[in-house]
């Protein structure tokens, strides 16, 4: 079962996705396993898309088709006090339209007890500032980048919460991110995937 979802959002099978996730939790299926399975297919089908087997329009019908199984898992994938932790910002910087990672992150941060305020994906650095200062009760910022060129816009997005003054404990990730380039850029925390975010923001909002 877990290797026909893979294969459903590999081959971006929109129409079957949802009943497919949804026999596979009632089978029993454990939900992170179903998770790890999609994450999986979207790697392949990044590699395809490398090696020109696909293109861009396959690409954006298995993401569709993973967002669809991700909806059909949200209820299982664990439930906190919500807003007990305070508000946490989040969005994907300037330039880069990729959000299923951000939207994982985010609602594994919710799941774990924050007011997320979800800022969406081309987020300019004014964005950010322009929320953050609006809600002065937010302590926390989460960054995502999937592309090697919008990590500039990432490092621009840091210096401008930074230089408006505003304490804000900041955690970045996204495929091509580091601990080594977190450090560099000056933010708070780098997590590699988005249930290392929700223990990592829980740990620091303690
Ligand atoms: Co794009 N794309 N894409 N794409 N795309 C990549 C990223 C790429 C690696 C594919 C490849 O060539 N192998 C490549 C980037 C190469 C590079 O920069 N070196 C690429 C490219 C080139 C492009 C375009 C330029 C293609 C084009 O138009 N010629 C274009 C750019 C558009 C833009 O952003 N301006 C583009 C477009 C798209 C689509 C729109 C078609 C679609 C996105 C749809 C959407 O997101 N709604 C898409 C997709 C689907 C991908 C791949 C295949 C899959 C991404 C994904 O969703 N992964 C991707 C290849 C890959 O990553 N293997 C690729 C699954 C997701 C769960 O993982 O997002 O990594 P991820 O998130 C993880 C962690 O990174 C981490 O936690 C998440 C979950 O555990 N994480 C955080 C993420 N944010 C975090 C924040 C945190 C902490 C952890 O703290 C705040």
């Amino acid at each position: 079962m877990i290797e026909e979802i893979k294969k459903l959002v590999e081959t971006g099978k929109l129409k079957k996705i949802e009943e497919a996730v949804q026999e596979a939790l009632d089978g029993g299926a454990d939900p992170a396993e179903v998770l790890d399975s999609m994450t999986g297919a979207m790697d392949s089908v990044g590699e395809k898309f490398q090696k020109n087997e696909i293109y861009v329009p396959e690409m954006l019908v298995a993401a569709k088709t993973m967002q669809r199984g991700v909806n059909v898992l949200k209820p299982h994938l664990g439930a906190g006090g919500v807003g007990k932790y305070g508000k946490f910002v989040i969005g994907t910087v300037a330039g880069d339209l990729h959000d299923i990672g951000k939207n994982l992150v985010a609602m594994m941060i919710e799941s774990a007890g924050f007011e997320v305020i979800d800022l969406g994906v081309d987020v300019p650095a004014e964005k950010f500032v322009e929320t953050l200062k609006a809600n002065p009760d937010c302590k926390m910022v989460g960054l995502s980048a999937l592309l090697t060129t919008t990590m500039d816009n990432m490092e621009a997005t840091v210096k401008a919460i930074k230089e408006a003054g505003l304490e804000v404990t900041i955690m970045v990730g996204g495929a091509p991110i580091t601990q080594a380039f977190a450090d560099k850029i000056g933010a708070n925390a780098y997590t590699a995937n988005a249930a290392a975010a929700a223990t990592k923001a829980k740990e620091l909002a303690a």
